[in-house]
């Protein structure tokens, strides 16, 4: 049966392309919910259960020796991504929403869309029939960090020592997951909130904070 995809007030979502800023971020998400008085959960994907980190360690380990010299292709990558957001989706999404708690969770669909529509060039309703059927439900609210895709590789390289597997795609594959981000967020300004990520992170962290107080007096 093919699930009604529900926005969900209390499942807030970052998204962004690499460096972007997302986990710094999801603190202060994390602080005004808080704050507030709401249990609140905090999660990631690809992963968020033991089966589902198990497949994100598939998606993401960069050296030969995971799969020999046998490479992931983009509808093996897909599948992948979808098998590990089923599995959280069931296991910690829902019966987190169902007792009142808030999910916080550092991408979510929205990365598929963006990474692997734009970015492998797959095909967007495919996608479409994969949200319905395995997810079946959507955020209330999400933070779109928006920044250069070179100023967020640069972050990332101060950081890693050996970029993952996605991570170690050329610039034009971020530059098309970038423009999709926008152009979703662009379409759906009633979900989405696009923060300017290129300032410092004092700055974001306290427009993230202001969003999420804003959202409370609305959905709370
Ligand atoms: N993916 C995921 C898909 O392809 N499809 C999907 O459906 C899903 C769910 C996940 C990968 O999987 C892909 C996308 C990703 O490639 P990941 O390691 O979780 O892998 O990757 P990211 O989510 O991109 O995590 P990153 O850590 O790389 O980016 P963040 O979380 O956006 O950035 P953050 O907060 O860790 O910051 C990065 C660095 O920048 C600094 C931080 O201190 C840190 O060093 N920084 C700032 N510096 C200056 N100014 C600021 N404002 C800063 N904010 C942070």
């Amino acid at each position: 049966m093919t699930e009604l995809l529900v926005p969900h007030p209390r499942f807030i979502t970052l998204e962004g392309g690499e460096g972007a800023g997302k986990s710094t971020a999801l603190a202060a998400v994390r602080e005004a919910l808080q704050s507030s008085g709401y249990e609140v959960v905090r999660t990631r994907e690809p992963g968020g259960t033991p089966l589902a980190e198990k497949i994100r360690g598939l998606l993401l380990e960069n050296r030969p020796s995971a799969g020999g010299s046998e490479a992931l292709v983009p509808e093996t990558e897909l599948l992948l991504m979808f098998a590990a957001r089923a599995q959280h989706v069931r296991e910690v999404i829902r019966p987190a929403l169902q007792r009142g708690a808030y999910v916080v969770c550092d991408r979510f669909t929205d990365s598929s869309y963006a990474y692997q529509g734009a970015g492998r060039g797959l095909d967007q309703s495919w996608i479409e029939d994969l949200e319905r059927r395995a997810v079946g439900l959507r955020p209330g609210l999400t933070l779109l960090l928006d920044l250069d895709v070179r100023q967020g590789r640069a972050r990332t390289r101060g950081r890693d020592l050996w970029p993952d597997r996605i991570e170690s795609e050329q610039d034009d594959f971020f530059e098309r997951v970038r423009e999709c981000f926008r152009l979703r967020a662009a379409a759906d300004p009633g979900r989405f909130r696009l923060i300017d990520a290129t300032r410092p992170a004092a700055v974001v962290a306290s427009e993230v904070g202001a969003v999420v107080s804003e959202w409370l007096r609305h959905a709370g």
